[in-house]
């Protein structure tokens, strides 16, 4: 496995990137201000990064209010990490928002986990609620496909930051009726632990020119040698696995004819083409995150407590600091 072939077995990723416009304070202050609307939120996470995706500022605004969490984009998981996701909490379904089969399910879930009352008479409100670039829009746009047969009512898009406004009810079903509102994608103000920082910029949560997409794709091939992948070195015509980075841009941006004048690589474009290819699924189905008990209970406890993190690492500063 990895660790025979000589590969690195620890990524240091210190400085976590941070992205929060305007439009996400505008839309969490939406969002708490149309709660009042809703039956059931269903938050959305990255089946990819099922702890990651977490955004704690959620918490304090939906509270104890009925929530469904959907693990989107499942398609790109393998099937053990959906059974170990499972188990991270109650009212819990998964999505693939191409698998019209899922997306029905996912319909059943919203009925089930509503306050909705049959006798009641009444129709379902739902919210979609997510970091950016879960899938929000394009689970309401399937949704409405699956049960009313109609076409897309929400924009979507592979880049985050698409959707920046609450929408106006959508309608997804009838008998019982069943609305959602569209709600812009918020991250959370600071992520208290950089590699899970680095992870949602990877899965595409975070615009790439505020990352940095190199280091990005030094930390995706990081992982592909991690989980023993070979499909990148078939795929991109390599001889054998690689750890370095710049060898592998290099390669990549001959191959795909990434060159400039004089025939110099041209390396962000190759580490764009690396990041696409893994982003579209073509390097295989990874969940990222460790999903064992003891690390999800661990960043679970980071994430509701971002000073956790800035006081460990403060006092390692100061015990580096001290005279010996
Ligand atoms: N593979 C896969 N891609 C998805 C799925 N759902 C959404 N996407 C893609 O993810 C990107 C972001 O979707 P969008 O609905 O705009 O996300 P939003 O920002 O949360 O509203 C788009 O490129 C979608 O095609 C899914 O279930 N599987
Ligand atoms: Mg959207």
């Amino acid at each position: 496995m990895a660790a025979n072939l000589g590969f690195r077995n620890a990524f240091t990723f210190q400085q976590s990137i941070n992205w929060f416009p305007g439009h996400m304070t505008k839309g969490l202050r939406k969002i708490k201000e149309t709660l009042r609307n809703v039956d059931l939120i269903v938050e959305l996470r990255d089946s990819r990064v099922p702890i990651s995706s977490i955004n704690y500022e959620f918490e304090k605004v939906i509270g104890r209010m009925n929530r469904l969490v959907v693990y989107n984009k499942v398609d790109l998981i393998p099937i053990e990490s959906q059974k170990v996701c499972l188990k991270l909490g109650t009212n819990v379904a998964f999505s693939d928002c191409r698998d019209n089969r899922s997306i029905k399910t996912l319909l059943s879930s919203i009925k089930e986990f509503s306050t909705y009352k049959l006798s009641s008479n009444k129709k379902i409100v739902a919210m979609v609620v997510g970091m950016p670039n879960v899938g929000k829009s394009s689970i309401i746009n399937a949704a409405r496909q699956t049960g009313l047969n109609k076409g897309k009512a929400a924009k979507t898009g592979s880049l985050p930051g698409v959707t920046r406004n609450l929408s106006t009810l959508i309608k997804v079903f009838e008998d019982p009726d069943i609305y959602i509102y569209d709600t812009p994608g918020v991250m959370m103000p600071f992520i208290p632990n950089p590699i899970n920082s680095l992870k949602v910029a990877l899965t595409g949560g975070i615009k790439d020119d505020v990352a940095d997409v190199e280091i990005m794709a030094d930390y995706l091939l990081y992982r592909l040698n991690q989980f023993g992948s070979n499909i990148y070195v078939e795929k991109f015509g390599l001889e054998k696995p690689t750890d370095d980075i710049s060898f592998l841009l290099n390669h990549l941006a001959k191959r795909i004819g990434a060159l400039q004048s004089g025939g110099i690589p041209q390396l962000l474009t190759a580490a764009n083409f690396f990041l696409t290819q893994y982003r579209m699924g073509k390097l295989g189905k990874f969940c990222l995150d460790e999903i064992d008990y003891d690390n999800v209970l661990k960043e679970i406890e980071l994430g509701r407590n971002p000073e956790i993190q800035s006081k460990n690492k403060l006092r390692k500063e100061s015990l580096s600091k001290t005279p010996k």
